[in-house]
């Protein structure tokens, strides 16, 4: 074979790939349109790809996927250590000697009538020295122009690498597609990935949660930085003034929506600036303050739920140059998905069938996707291509809780901030396979993320926190919190700006809160509910404090946490005991009501 490029690390790698996958050609992808336009077409007529509507939808195209193939399948994702005690009890784990044997060879002549595409990308903008470069091989064109959509891919990765051996290898075949022989290994000692048996997301288009998170929060951990599952956004005063904020949580709970809000009418002069949407990579910097760069270049979002009053700048982003994935198509061939109305009479299912308007199935797969360009989002920061990144003043925290945690309230300080974060939990949801809807702990929604021992992840986080002179504060917010009827108590979506709004007047010292066992709770007129039709008894509910609830839940989470065994931090069982201690004195004074004491 001759070399296809002159780094040898690059080279020597893709040659061993290439003579056990057997490809009948090898494709170095340079990201240019014509290398794009080529790819397409040849998608277009092998099916996998499907044009829609050129007039309303200009440049987009519809991909289904296998209909078992449509989620992350965490319970086949592996980090591979040589010691197990190194992932811990949150993570599969299989050591390398084993991959070798019950991974590696599905992959023998895995990529034999297919090409070996060589995908080169750069994870972060082309001027700062935290980017970090990576290479997928991969079997999968629709992989390739996904990357191109979610990476800075090509030349660019290329002249950045230069002839140096510091680059993530993930190792991508879509084999048989079987289930039963699906694997996704990482091997976090050697910065590689081997994925095999799914064409999804989150499993195939590796620079994402297998590099992005699983590999660098590893890397994270030896060089003082950390890898983490948030979105960035600006919040702009009417003053002008722009705080930014990074906020985790688990998968499909509205990251991409939070980022691209629009405030309403009633909050004239705010504005959300979008850096990203799904993983910061945080670092302290000289200042002592903590600097976080967007390490994508796109958002492979939720479309579900998406419309044009839910997310406008989404509805934007998506109308050209995007690829949908297991969406619905309506009669002209427009994409579509619940959230957009009445399903129209004539519309062909996520499968590619006739849509049964009798059946209770929804028409868009609950985890079909859309993956577009960041450029074209309308609030794009004017930072995202920043070097050094946005300086954060606000970390929050937030799941899908129907009860008990309060719509938003703030950690005392950051040792607490991090006992916040760990004890994070959320109702599961269609981005991973298995049941929807039970609650699970996700400790900083990075449970099926965290690259090695979680115990050592939240000591990680109290190290990097005591090393910032100028600390985020931390916040948890629940959006999802319901009433007796079960409906939403809170409305959601722009007006969440309203808490945004406290958020970032806390960081300043400006808005007011009580300080309650569980931290800073927004008063009742700290969130402005002025254009908006929530009752002050909804408000008072929203933001009670149950100390009974707490209690029990704090039990729940000290089981949960013990199985972090001795790795868990001291520090943070200490700040758990407080906590009970404080709930306890509280329940003492007034069970189960709204704990008052002083404004702060
Ligand atoms: O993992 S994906 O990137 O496919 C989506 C998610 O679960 O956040
Ligand atoms: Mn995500």
């Amino acid at each position: 074979m001759t070399a296809i490029h002159k780094n040898r690390a690059l080279n020597n790698w893709v040659e061993e790939v290439a003579r056990y996958t057997n490809p009948d050609r090898v494709h170095l992808c340079d990201g240019s349109d014509a290398e794009n336009a080529e790819l397409i077409k040849q998608m277009l007529a092998d099916g996998t790809l499907e044009t829609l509507n050129p007039e309303t939808h200009p440049g987009c195209y519809l991909h289904r996927s296998h209909p078992s193939d449509v989620a992350r399948t965490e319970h086949l994702t592996f980090i591979c250590t040589e010691n197990q005690a190194d992932t811990g009890p949150s993570n599969n784990w299989m050591a390398p000697d084993e991959a070798r044997t019950r991974v590696w060879p599905l992959f023998e002549n895995a990529m034999r009538g297919r090409t070996l595409y060589v995908v080169p990308y750069l994870m972060g903008p082309e001027s700062s020295p935290y980017s970090k470069v990576g290479v997928e091989i991969t079997d999968s064109p629709y992989v390739v122009v996904n990357m191109r959509v979610m990476t800075r891919m090509g030349e660019i990765a290329l002249k950045r690498l230069g002839d140096s051996e510091d680059f993530v290898k993930g190792l991508h075949s879509l084999g048989d597609l079987d289930p039963e022989r699906r694997f996704i290994c990482h091997f976090p000692q050697t910065k590689e990935i081997w994925s095999v048996g799914s064409g999804y997301g989150g499993n195939a288009l590796l620079s994402k949660k297998c590099f992005a998170l699983r590999i660098a929060s590893t890397q994270g951990r030896d060089e003082g930085w950390l890898a983490e599952h948030m979105l960035i956004l600006g919040l702009e005063d009417p003053q002008g003034h722009t705080t930014y904020i990074a906020a985790a949580f688990p998968s499909a709970c509205g990251k991409t929506n939070l980022a691209m809000l629009i405030p309403p009418g009633s909050l004239p002069g705010y504005k959300v600036w979008t850096v990203g949407d799904d993983i910061a990579w945080l670092r302290p910097g000289p200042d002592g303050r903590l600097w976080a760069i967007n390490p994508e270049n796109g958002f492979f979002g939720v479309a579900p739920g998406t419309n044009k009053e839910t997310n406008p700048n989404a509805m934007a982003t998506i109308a050209k140059n995007t690829i949908f994935t297991n969406v619905a198509i309506t009669q002209d061939r427009q994409p579509w998905w619940e959230g957009l109305g009445k399903p129209p009479e004539a519309l062909t299912n996520w499968r590619g069938q006739a849509y049964d308007h009798a059946s209770n199935e929804p028409a868009a797969h609950p985890n079909s996707r859309f993956t577009a360009p960041a450029s074209q989002c309308p609030g794009i920061s004017p930072k995202f291509n920043e070097a050094q990144g946005v300086p954060i003043s606000a970390i929050i925290f937030g799941g899908r809780r129907p009860s008990l945690v309060p719509l938003a309230y703030q950690a005392l300080n950051w040792r607490h901030g991090v006992l916040m974060g760990a004890m994070l939990s959320s109702e599961t949801t269609a981005a991973a396979t298995g049941k929807t809807g039970v609650l699970r702990r996700d400790p900083m929604a990075m449970l099926p993320f965290c690259g090695y021992h979680m115990g050592d992840y939240l000591a990680h986080w109290l190290r990097v926190g005591e090393n910032l002179s100028h600390p985020p504060a931390i916040f948890n917010v629940n959006w999802f919190r319901r009433g007796a009827n079960n409906e939403f108590l809170w409305p959601g979506y722009g007006e969440n700006i309203r808490v945004l709004r406290w958020i970032v007047e806390r960081t300043r010292g400006q808005s007011r809160a009580t300080e309650t066992p569980i931290g800073y709770v927004p008063t009742t007129e700290a969130i402005d509910t002025r254009g908006l039709n929530v009752s002050n008894a909804v408000i008072q509910e929203l933001l009670r404090v149950d100390a009974n609830g707490w209690s029990t839940e704090l039990r729940d989470v000290e089981e949960y946490l013990q199985r972090f065994g001795d790795r868990l931090p001291y520090a943070l069982e200490e700040e758990l005991n407080n906590l009970q201690r404080r709930l306890e004195a509280a329940e003492h004074r007034s069970p189960s009501t709204r704990i008052s004491a002083t404004l702060v």
